[in-house]
């Protein structure tokens, strides 16, 4: 499903809001340009069933909203954030600053950056104490997705379930191609 005029890339146009369950886990971005990479939060998501909302939140283009987003997440049932940025990449900690919920940092590497993500990847993890930021790998948005859906199995037995097998299948998949190798 496309939504008017948003273009094809944008979390928009991915319809990945509009499942019409509540929203457990909120994945905000810095920039259309970040959902290339933040796609795969949402996706890792979707194989736990895990309902969520992506939209793009900008630290510095657009600071008004994001304090709106950063105050009502948790009143609006969020209970954890996925937060992607890209170069000076502030919008991870701003979001801690301003929520009591769990917040997850992606360092995205955006097209034809300088610094390959490090400075994304700095940007996000060096946190002041009191403020923390759970930091994936540069570009690794599944893991955060992956995370997320952890925290959320803490209190929900069904999916720690399917989380329990998922890793079994990761488990199985790995020692059949290694199996292969050995052959
Ligand atoms: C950051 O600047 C965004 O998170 C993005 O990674 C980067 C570039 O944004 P665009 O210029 O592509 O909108 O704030």
């Amino acid at each position: 499903e496309q939504g008017g005029a948003a273009p094809l890339s944008s979390p928009a146009a991915a319809g990945f809001s509009r499942s019409g369950a509540q929203p457990q886990v909120g994945i905000i971005m810095g920039s259309d340009s970040d959902f290339a990479t933040m796609r795969a939060a949402a996706e890792a998501l979707q194989e736990f069933d895990v309902a969520c909302e992506v939209t793009v939140v900008s630290a510095h283009r657009t600071p008004l909203r994001l304090v709106e987003y950063g105050k009502s997440a948790h009143k609006r049932g969020i209970k954890v954030i996925i937060a992607g940025a890209g170069g000076a990449a502030h919008l991870p900690g701003m979001v801690a600053a301003l929520t009591p919920l769990p917040v997850i940092g992606v360092p995205v590497t955006p097209p034809g950056a300088h610094l390959d993500g490090l400075d994304a990847l700095l940007s996000i993890v060096q946190m002041p104490r009191g403020v923390p930021v759970a930091t994936v790998a540069i570009g690794n948005a599944a893991n955060a997705g992956l995370l997320a859906a952890r925290i959320l199995a803490a209190h929900d037995t069904s999916l720690l379930l399917r989380m329990q097998l998922y890793q079994e299948d990761m488990e199985k998949a790995v020692l059949q191609k290694a199996e292969k190798v050995e052959a």
